[in-house]
C-alpha cells in the first residue's frame, strides 16, 4: 500500500491543488465562546435520539483553541490548500451586528494558513445555521436568502485578500433534502413537500450572494460545492433504468440544473407530485449567474430498482466493498459523473473536488494507524479523476475529507474520515499512514523541477 500516482497522473502537476477539508461545526468545539450564538446543530444534537450516542458538537477537535497547532499539522503534510468553513452563529447577531471576536477568529486563522503558503477555500454556509433564522421559518422563509446574503457582503469586506476561493453553499441538497424531507439532518423536519422550497431558498441565496461576493473580493474565485451521487439500474429493464434517472435527477440535476441550466427539471415533481417550490420572476436568473468553479463531493453509489410507481428504492449490491459508514466504494461513479456531467452541461466551469475520502474504525495501536483501506481509496478515486481530466474535464484539484476525524452529523464520533486521527479524550492528532504517505508524495512532488 502506497500513495504513488502514475508517472503521467495528472496528480504530479505541480499546479493540480491537493488539499484536505473540513467544517466549522465538526471540528470547532466551543459553541458557548466570545459571543457564538446557538445553531441549528446544537439544538438538533442535543434533542435526544437525534445524534448516534448523544454527540455534539460542543468540544468536538477543539480546533477554536487549537488551530494554530492545526496549522502546523496542515503545514507538516505539504498539502498545498485547505477547505474550511465560517460558522455564520459566530460572526453575526440576529440584528445584523458583527461579532467583532468572531470574526478575528477567522481573520486571524486566515493569516495563519496564508502565512504558510496554503490557498485558502472558505465556505459560507456548511450547515451552521443561525437558530435565530430557523426560529423565523428557516430555509422555509424566503427571508433567510437575503440574510444570507448579508453575511456574505459582511465576510467578504472583512476577509477580502484572505480567501483564494468562496464557496457559497456546501451540498444544498443534504440542506434541503435531510434537513427538510427526511429529517436526518438539523432542523430535522420531515415533509417531502417543504425539500423543495427549501431548496429555492438556498439557491437564492447563493444567487444572491455570487455577485458581492466577486465586488468586495475581486482577486478570489466564487463558486459552490454540490454532492453528487452515481445512480445505477438494478437491471436492464426500462422501468429500473428510469428509476435509476430518476435518482441522478433528486440528486444532482435538482442542485446543478437551476445553477447551470436556470432550470428546476420538472422529473423531480413525478417523484414529488405536487410539491413544487414558489419560484418569483427572476429568480432563476440570480440562481444562474456565472460560476469561476464548481465544487463538487463525491462518496458512492447508489443501485436502485423501479419500485413499481414513479419513484426508486435502493437495491443494495451484495459482496461489495464497503465503508464504515455502509457507502460502497466505487470509484468509476466518479469517473462516469464527471465526464456526464462536462456532456450534459456545455458552461460548466473548471471543477474542483472539494470532497472525497471514507470513514474506517482504524485505532492508534503502537502509535502508528494503519488504514490502508484509505490508501486504496484514495488512489482509485484519484485515478478516475484523472482518467476524467484526460477525456477533456477541466478539473484543479482535489481535496480529501478530511483533514481529521471529526463530529459526523448523525453519527456524531463513530465515524472516522480523518487521514489524521483525534483521540478525543486527549486531544491528540496522529497522523495516519494515509497522511504520511500522501505529506511525502507532496514533498518530493514539491522538491521536483
Ligand atoms: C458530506 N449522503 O456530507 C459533508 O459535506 C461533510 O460535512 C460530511 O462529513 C461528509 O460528507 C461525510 O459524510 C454528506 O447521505 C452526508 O449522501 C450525507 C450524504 C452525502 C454527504
Amino acid at each position: 500500500h502506497s500513495f504513488s500516482p502514475p508517472a503521467d497522473s495528472i496528480l504530479r502537476r505541480k499546479d493540480f491543488l491537493l488539499g484536505t477539508a473540513t467544517a466549522s461545526y465538526q471540528i470547532e468545539g466551543a459553541i458557548h465562546e466570545d459571543g457564538r450564538l446557538p445553531s441549528i446543530w446544537d439544538t438538533f444534537s442535543a434533542t435526544p435520539g437525534k445524534v448516534l450516542n448523544g454527540d455534539t458538537g460542543e468540544f468536538a477537535c477543539d480546533h477554536y483553541h487549537r488551530w494554530q497547532a492545526d496549522v502546523e499539522l496542515l503545514s507538516s503534510l505539504n498539502v498545498d490548500g485547505y477547505r474550511l468553513s465560517i460558522a455564520w452563529p459566530r460572526v453575526m447577531d440576529e440584528n445584523g451586528k458583527p461579532n467583532r471576536k468572531g470574526i478575528d477568529f477567522y481573520k486571524t486563522l486566515l493569516d495563519g494558513l496564508k502565512a504558510k503558503g496554503l490557498k485558502t477555500f472558505v465556505t459560507l454556509y456548511h450547515w451552521d445555521l443561525p437558530q435565530y433564522l430557523e426560529d423565523r421559518g428557516g430555509w422555509l422563509n424566503r427571508d433567510t436568502a437575503y440574510r444570507f446574503a448579508d453575511y456574505a457582503e459582511l465576510m467578504s469586506r472583512e476577509l477580502a485578500g484572505k480567501v483564494d476561493a468562496w464557496m457559497t453553499l456546501n451540498e444544498p441538497w443534504c440542506s434541503a433534502f435531510l434537513g427538510y424531507a427526511s429529517g436526518h439532518h438539523a432542523p430535522g423536519r420531515t415533509n417531502i413537500r417543504y425539500a423543495p422550497q427549501a431548496m429555492h431558498h438556498l439557491l437564492l441565496g447563493h444567487g444572491l450572494a455570487v455577485p458581492i461576493l466577486r465586488k468586495n473580493d475581486p482577486g478570489s474565485q466564487v463558486g459552490i460545492v454540490a454532492n453528487v451521487g452515481r445512480g445505477t439500474a438494478n437491471t436492464d429493464s426500462a422501468a429500473d433504468q428510469r428509476a435509476a434517472h430518476l435518482f441522478e435527477v433528486q440528486h444532482n440535476a435538482w442542485v446543478l440544473d437551476p445553477l447551470l441550466k436556470k432550470q428546476i427539471p420538472q422529473d423531480l415533481f413525478e417523484l414529488w407530485p405536487g410539491a413544487e417550490p414558489l419560484v418569483l420572476e427572476g429568480d432563476l436568473e440570480t440562481i444562474g449567474a456565472p460560476l469561476d468553479f464548481l465544487g463538487l463531493n463525491y462518496y458512492f453509489r447508489t443501485n436502485v430498482k423501479s419500485d413499481g410507481a414513479h419513484g426508486f428504492v435502493e437495491a443494495p449490491p451484495a459482496g461489495v466493498e464497503r465503508t464504515q459508514m455502509g457507502w460502497e466504494v466505487y470509484p468509476l461513479g466518479l469517473q462516469e459523473l464527471l465526464i456526464g456531467f462536462h456532456k450534459t452541461y456545455p458552461n460548466l466551469p473548471p471543477i474542483y473536488i472539494t470532497e472525497n475520502g471514507m470513514a474506517s474504525d482504524d485505532q492508534v495501536v503502537d502509535g502508528e494507524v494503519i488504514d490502508n483501506q484509505r490508501l486504496s481509496f484514495l488512489n482509485r478515486h484519484l485515478a478516475a479523476v484523472d482518467t476524467a481530466a484526460k477525456a477533456g474535464v477541466d478539473i484543479r484539484g482535489y481535496f480529501i475529507w478530511s483533514l481529521m476525524d471529526n463530529f459526523e452529523w448523525a453519527f456524531g464520533y463513530e465515524r472516522r474520515f480523518g487521514i489524521v486521527h483525534v483521540d478525543y479524550q486527549t486531544q491528540k492528532r496522529t497522523l495516519k499512514r494515509s497522511a504520511q504517505l500522501v505529506a511525502k508524495f507532496l514533498a518530493d512532488r514539491r522538491a521536483q523541477s
